[in-house]
């Protein structure tokens, strides 16, 4: 199969300008948002234009389809709140230029799939943790953003285009490319990731409730400061996971809301979003207790009131051993020397669709090492390097 490496380049910019923004060739393109939407609309342009069928289901997860059994490939075309063009992107026109490539040299059969919401405006890789039976339809339906708008009601955005469910027992494996959102690639000077396994994460809101009070009359020992308890857990935190945690574990707090905002009042209400993960399902545990306790102690050390939203998460899952070495030969024959396997530190809907089939993965190099920004970037040429490694794995498995 002969890759067109233009059309591909070409493809993956058009679809950059459906939401750009910011610096250098940043994305806004969250799930179920217009720009979302728009994305969608042309990327089943294109799968009609390449001669697939063109299939949405409940959730907003875009299919091309050939006709029979095929192999299935992609990503996601949701992005961050502020993300690059490429995180998910990517290995959706990826997968689009190799079903192309594929048709016109006869096969193998290659379906694409744009999966939604992955990057979790409402949950974790929400869309594809639907179609995989992860999530049921009702359950992901009351799950809300930061702004408090429900998914049930997001969806309603993907209006004409849903046609129904797409039947996973069509697809005979799954392939995702990706960016690697780290460093490893790029300080190596290496091409070329084959993923051995995907690391498990854990997501939950959590809410501090004290009293609201006038910042200049309330004396200190009698606020309770919904910021205070935050900035208290967070300490308190750090110092207890220090036995737990490996140098590969990672913890967030990456959204905090106070209530009501503002610099003369003492905030009555924190909600925070508190996301850690390892490759270790029990150190995964180990941790959510700790998280509880230290939430709890510190509630209790300041007589606030402590509430939990739902535990959403992911268990680490490794790649398939047959896949994965279809993709390995390809990148010793394309980038020889100059790839190695590694662990994903990111999340990826393959972790949900390892349910339903083999899956494996592919990672180019990051510049700097940086995604979800707007500076997000790959050298074209590794892009390039990526889809043919792809083509020949897929040539190979047919
Ligand atoms: O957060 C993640 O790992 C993914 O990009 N959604
Ligand atoms: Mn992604
Ligand atoms: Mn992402």
């Amino acid at each position: 199969m002969q890759i067109n490496s233009d059309r591909f380049l070409a493809d993956l910019h058009a679809l950059r300008a459906i939401g750009a923004a910011g610096v250098g060739k940043g994305v806004v393109r969250p799930a179920y948002t217009e720009a979302d939407v728009a994305a969608r609309r042309w990327l089943a342009e294109r799968f009609q234009d390449a001669g697939l069928e063109v299939a949405v289901d409940g959730m907003g997860n875009l299919f091309g389809l050939t006709e029979g059994p095929s192999l299935l490939m992609g990503s996601h075309s949701d992005s961050q709140p502020e993300g690059g063009w490429l995180d998910g992107a990517l290995g959706v026109v990826a997968a689009l230029e190799v079903a192309r490539a594929s048709r016109e040299a006869g096969g193998p059969a290659v379906s694409v799939v744009s999966f939604q919401d992955e990057e979790g405006r409402f949950g974790v890789t929400t869309g594809s943790a639907v179609w995989s039976g992860h999530l049921s339809q009702p359950e992901a339906d009351v799950l809300t953003d930061h702004a408090g708008v429900a998914l049930a009601d997001a969806r309603a955005a993907m209006g004409k285009m849903v046609t129904g469910p797409v039947d996973p027992a069509r697809f005979t494996g799954f392939i995702e490319m990706h960016i690697e959102q780290g460093p490893t690639l790029d300080s190596a000077g290496e091409q070329i990731g084959v993923v051995s396994d995907i690391v498990g994460i854990r997501d939950m809101k959590v809410t501090f409730e004290g009293q609201q009070n006038h910042a200049g009359t309330t004396p200190m020992h009698l606020r309770k400061d919904a910021f205070q308890a935050v900035s208290a857990f967070n300490s308190l935190l750090e110092e207890r996971f220090r036995n737990v945690v490996s140098p590969a574990t990672v913890w967030t707090i990456g959204h905090v809301s106070l209530h009501p905002n503002a610099s003369s009042i003492v905030p009555g209400r924190a909600v925070f979003s508190m996301q850690w993960r390892d490759g270790d399902s029990d150190r995964l545990s180990r941790m959510e207790a700790i998280i509880r306790d230290t939430a709890q102690q510190v509630a209790q050390d300041r007589g606030m009131e402590l509430s939990y939203g739902p535990l959403l998460g992911l268990d680490p899952v490794k790649m398939d051993a047959r896949l994965r070495g279809a993709l390995e030969a390809g990148a010793e024959a394309v980038a020889p020397g100059k790839w190695r396997a590694m662990p994903s530190g990111a999340l990826h809907d393959a972790t949900n669709v390892s349910r339903l089939m083999p899956v494996a993965m592919l990672f180019v190099p990051s510049i700097n090492g940086i995604s979800h920004a707007f500076e997000e970037d790959t050298a074209e040429e590794d892009l390039v390097a990526g889809v043919e490694v792809l083509a020949r794995a897929v040539s190979a498995l047919g």
